[in-house]
């Protein structure tokens, strides 16, 4: 009988354990307006806090034992209390129970977060990002293309409006490169004869740069460029000077 409702305890924790987390990870997900960048951050704190604290809970436990039941005299025999079946199995069952429903929780998390990565929202601003040895070109749906010389500092880069998520189809016209944005935390890999994608959303106006992340010759450390998100009106703006200058 005894055993019967342990084993019904210890499936009903794991259960839990797998179950919960899931549940979770997936609160709050619906209908919110998706932030990849804010997610990721916030899934890596958590990776960092449940590495301190569940690592320092288990430190403190281990050196408190090592020290409680430390000899005192040579060929001494020990004197710790013998534990009880289902002590010895609490002990085995509930720490494994907190590692894996923590385990678990931080995975359907980054599942969550994978998937508002790779879903692009509607009506985004769709970018063509063209990757080449050692620079990037920039071309949006009306045909206008930038592009930036990092030696001269020259070049708009990538431009794009404040609050509007922005969508690159990235190829490649020679080796792998990677379209890294740090600021916005997201990378993909561009290669010949594949379009590949990222998207993200500007939330204020700033510089920020993007840099390719996959070595690809002598100068792969130059190859970066300005990144510039402008509010909406701005943008417009400096989209009509540029259709301009293209005419
Ligand atoms: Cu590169």
């Amino acid at each position: 009988m005894r055993k019967k409702s342990m084993k019904r305890v210890v499936s009903v924790m794991a259960m839990l354990g797998v179950g919960l987390p899931i549940l979770w990870a997936h609160a709050g997900a619906q209908g919110a307006v998706p932030d990849p960048a804010a997610s990721w951050n916030h899934l890596w704190h958590e990776v960092l806090v449940d590495l301190f604290v569940i690592g320092g809970v288990f430190l403190a436990a281990g050196l408190f034992w090592v020290y409680k039941y430390r000899a005192t005299r040579p060929g001494q025999i020990g004197t710790a209390p013998k534990l009880t079946a289902l002590a010895a199995i609490g002990f085995a069952v509930i720490p494994a129970f907190l590692f894996m429903a923590d385990d678990f929780y931080l995975a359907a998390k980054g599942w969550t977060v994978w998937n508002e990565y790779r879903n692009v929202p509607r009506n985004a601003l769709e970018v063509k990002v063209t990757g080449m040895m050692w620079n990037w070109t920039f071309e949006y749906d009306n045909g206008v293309v930038t592009t930036f010389d990092p030696d001269s500092k020259t070049g708009d880069g990538l431009v794009v409006p404040v609050g509007r998520a922005v969508v690159l189809r990235m190829t490649s016209t020679d080796v792998v490169h990677s379209f890294f944005l740090p600021e916005y935390r997201v990378k993909e890999d561009l290669m010949p004869g594949r379009v590949t994608y990222l998207w993200f959303q500007p939330k204020a106006a700033g510089e920020t740069l993007a840099t390719c992340a996959e070595f690809c010759g002598n100068r792969h450390s130059f190859m970066w460029t300005k990144v510039k998100a402008v509010p909406a009106a701005e943008f417009d703006t400096w989209m009509a000077g540029m259709k301009r200058q293209g005419a």
